[in-house]
């Protein structure tokens, strides 16, 4: 009998795989041909309580406020106060003067590792505003924005980022791996899209209690690719959970373009409805967009109708973090090339447009945001940064994870102390 595993048959073509290859690399001018852009205002808004089946066009489309002429059209287009989205760029030039800050710490030796989010800054921080300050947030390393639209101190951010003696979480994470129950904030993971279903198991235990609380919570497009993701979506689904999932498509997942994710097929968003959940596509670079999107997903949770999938389009404008550079593999000016131009930028002239914003209250403020990160920075410093030998008591390594220590971590303590000592006298 022939041997099937090595006998094509003759008439037909040989099977062959695709393997995903960007429009363009190094060298190459930048291409987003591909990427479609809805005119703002176009998308219809429809009601919170939808059934999923009946909004699918959402998940393809692309939910745009901003026009480019900075006027914010359309059904999505939310009422807010001029004094509010002030704050909103406010909050947004804050994280960009801390990112820029921080990234030249990193240059300078203070800290080991980094990470920006600069070009999604309207992806964290409207969405932060269109939640409830209490609702939980379950975050990726590049939400920083919630913690700042949070006001959680910039000091603390800082001293967490050096690992020194006044880190919150005594040098137990990397850098960047914050967390904050105060602040409604998660403990970052290093473990891609484990919020995902930390997050579910969160909203429906706050439906179980019968509590008001809804979850959100953010994964890159390339994190999309882990089990994790769907699993989190079959449980949200199958007991309705009061859960908001972004998904942050800012086109790169490292040096892995989001066709190595499944982007080439379909939209990220168009993953929520096999689950029969209600997906939104959105401009993730328009603020205002985002924050409607959000608003309209925390209206839907607490009223019991139903878990949303958002996908935030953006572009991740520099490397994926200080130990990364994407001048190896990607375009040199995609940034720039960008379609959806830049979050503060756009925000800013809606604000100018419309007479509540201009030039040179804009450049106050940057001015302001700097210097502020500037003695933030100063201040932490005090407490030590890498290297300096400021860090956390060593034996804090033993502790907080008994209430009472048990003896034989207290012996093992004991003895690494010992050791210490004689290897290090004081
Ligand atoms: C389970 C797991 N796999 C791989 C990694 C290594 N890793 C860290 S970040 C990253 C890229 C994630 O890309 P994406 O989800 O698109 O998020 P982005 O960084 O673009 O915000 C990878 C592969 C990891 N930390 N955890
Ligand atoms: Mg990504």
């Amino acid at each position: 009998m022939a041997d099937r595993q090595s006998t094509p048959k003759s008439n037909l073509a040989p099977l062959s795989l695709h393997v995903p290859e960007p429009p363009s690399r190094p060298g190459d001018a930048p291409d987003f041909s591909h990427v479609e852009i809805l005119k703002a205002g176009v998308t219809p808004r429809p009601a919170e309580d939808s059934d999923p089946a009946a909004m699918r066009d959402h998940a393809y489309g692309l939910v745009r406020v901003l026009d480019d002429d900075g006027a914010a059209v359309g059904p999505w287009a939310p009422k807010l106060d001029a004094e509010t989205k002030r704050r909103m760029l406010k909050y947004m030039l804050r994280v960009r003067a801390f990112d820029d800050r921080m990234y030249r710490a990193q240059r300078q030796g203070k800290t080991s590792f980094y990470m920006k989010c600069t070009g999604e800054e309207a992806v964290a921080i409207p969405a932060t505003m269109a939640l409830d300050r209490d609702d939980m947030c379950f975050p990726s390393y590049r939400q920083q924005g919630i913690l700042i639209a949070r006001d959680y101190p910039l000091i603390d951010m800082i001293n967490q980022i050096y690992s020194n003696s006044a880190d919150p979480l005594k040098g137990r994470q990397l850098p960047i791996m914050y967390s904050s129950r105060e602040h409604g904030f998660f403990s970052i993971s290093g473990n891609l899209t484990t919020q995902y279903p930390q997050a579910v198991g969160y909203a429906m235990a706050s439906a179980a209690k019968g509590d008001t609380r809804i979850a959100a919570t953010w994964c890159g497009e390339g994190s999309t690719a882990e089990g994790d993701f769907h699993a989190a979506l079959t449980f949200a689904a199958v007991y309705n959970a009061p859960i908001i999932f972004n998904i942050v498509n800012n086109q790169w997942a490292i040096s892995s373009f989001s066709g190595f994710a499944g982007g080439e097929r379909t939209t990220f968003a168009a993953r929520g409805l096999g689950y029969g959940i209600a997906a939104l596509r959105v401009d993730g670079n328009d603020a205002l967009a985002v924050y409607a999107a959000t608003r309209w997903a925390a209206d839907r949770a607490r009223t019991n109708k139903g878990p949303t999938l958002i996908e935030h389009f953006t572009y991740r404008s520099e490397g994926h973090s200080t130990s990364d550079d994407p001048s190896g593999y990607r375009a040199a000016d995609e940034k720039t090339a960008w379609p959806l131009g830049d979050p503060i930028e756009r925000l800013k002239a809606h604000l100018v447009a419309s007479g509540e914003w201009d030039d040179d209250r804009h450049e106050a403020l940057r001015t302001e945001l700097s210097d502020e990160v500037k003695a933030a920075g100063k201040e932490a410093e005090k407490n030590g940064v890498l290297g300096h030998g400021l860090h956390q008591p060593f034996e804090t390594m033993f502790e907080d994870v008994y209430a009472d220590m048990p003896w034989h971590l207290r012996e093992q303590m004991e003895q690494a102390l010992a050791e210490k000592d004689a290897k290090w006298p004081k």
